[in-house]
């Protein structure tokens, strides 16, 4: 059992710098730990068993360094990579710290603000490619609004699409192995931001002008903050092959976005999630995107982090025991669960459906509205497989 619960490169665990490297800062409190060597978090990650780390260009070159400084950082953090043998296998932008995005990046309503959104993500896309990522995720942190008149809605989707299809551009014209993904968030830091929910990012992706090269990085935190069930995000996400990327961590509903440690609130999602992902055989990372509590030190932050791997570790044996289950096997039996894998009718003619018709009117249809399903049974077994009583 410790054996399987300790976290191998394999199992694909990353992390963002911005998380292990989260200082504690919160609205009302200024940070309580000191800032964190981008170098020194990938070897920590490395000593515990972690896969990759991943970065917005600021985590890792600050603003305003020269060409030169730049080049040294990045050269520095890939000797650590290197040595560690860890890997960068997704990026991303800051397109919300700097004031300049106070009305939004890709949408601010000013044109060169606009245009710099695009400019500084097409520099971060180039360095994210240079340290080998082949994500590209896209959350749009200040694409939104408070004060509704300020705001066209329909215009800021064609600026937010077009701003989409000039980074795929980039991609393409520069030949790099890179798809994007979008995160969607229904509100904070805005009021109320744009591409809300998985639901809307999936529909937007139609109108783009490479939808193959867009996908979806959906939350955990987010689809919970709109009160929706992560594991059907994920697994519609799925079922239009759009799961580019998953950024895990826990939330409870109706609260800020808490990005708090994997597991740590909503063990049944989180369980239902894992389990969805071990199923469906996802070869995508299983990334982290959450911090440590602002009641922890420095290492506390390790703590975290090995707890976000160990609760996986953990949610995907309980997925296999549900799976080996004599009793869950029985259940799902009675609720005919697998049944809904068999098609309904497949003849679409106009004398198929007449047959349809005809088959259906020869049921007992008081008999089927009488039948139980089983679920409390179903449900209470994974309550006690999670508890650990079976
Ligand atoms: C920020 C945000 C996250 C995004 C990150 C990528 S940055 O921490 O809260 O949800 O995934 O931009
Ligand atoms: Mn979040
Ligand atoms: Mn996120």
């Amino acid at each position: 059992m410790t054996e399987a619960l300790t976290p191998r490169p394999e199992h694909k665990f990353t992390f963002g710098l911005w998380t292990v490297g989260n200082p504690g800062r919160d609205p009302f409190g200024r940070e309580v730990r000191p800032p964190l060597d981008p170098c020194e978090s990938v070897r920590r990650l490395a000593e515990l068993g972690a896969y990759g780390v991943n970065l917005h260009d600021d985590d890792l070159v600050p603003p305003g360094s020269s060409v030169a400084e730049r080049d040294a950082i990045v050269a520095r953090f890939q000797e650590a990579l290197d040595e560690s043998g860890l890997v960068v296998p997704m990026a991303t932008t800051n397109l919300f710290g700097d004031p300049v995005f106070r009305d939004g990046a890709f949408t601010a309503n000013d044109p060169r603000v606009r245009r710099y959104a695009v400019a500084k993500t097409l520099d971060a896309i180039d360095l994210g490619v240079e340290l080998g990522a082949t994500v590209y995720v896209m959350w749009g942190g200040r694409e939104g609004v408070e004060a509704e008149a300020a705001i066209d809605v329909a215009a800021a989707l064609d600026r937010y699409a077009e701003a989409v299809n000039l980074c795929c551009a980039h991609a393409r014209a520069q030949g790099y192995d890179l798809r994007f993904a979008l995160e969607p968030k229904p509100n904070e830091p805005r009021g109320d931001l744009l591409l809300p929910t998985v639901g809307h990012a999936l529909a937007f992706i139609d109108e783009l002008e490479w939808p193959d090269m867009v996908g979806l990085n959906p939350e955990f935190a987010h689809e919970t903050m709109s009160g929706l069930s992560f594991t059907h995000a994920v697994a519609q996400a799925l079922w239009h092959d759009k799961l580019f990327h998953i950024d895990l961590n826990a939330q409870r509903i109706g609260k800020y976005d808490q990005d708090f440690r994997f597991g740590s609130e909503g063990i049944r999602d989180a369980f239902y999630t894992v389990k969805l992902l071990e199923d469906a055989g996802w070869d995508g990372c299983r990334h982290f995107d959450a911090h440590a509590y602002r009641t922890e030190d420095a290492d506390g932050v390790w703590d975290f982090a090995r707890g976000c791997m160990r609760t996986y570790l953990i949610l995907a044996d309980k997925a296999r025991r549900f799976a080996a289950h004599p009793e869950i096997a029985e259940a799902l039996a009675a609720a005919q669960v697998a049944a809904l894998a068999e098609p309904t009718w497949s003849d679409t003619s106009p004398e198929g459906l007449a047959a349809l018709r005809a088959e259906a009117a020869g049921y007992d249809v008081a008999a089927l509205a009488a039948a139980g399903h089983g679920h409390e049974r179903l449900d209470q077994l994974v309550t006690e497989l999670l508890l650990g009583a079976r």
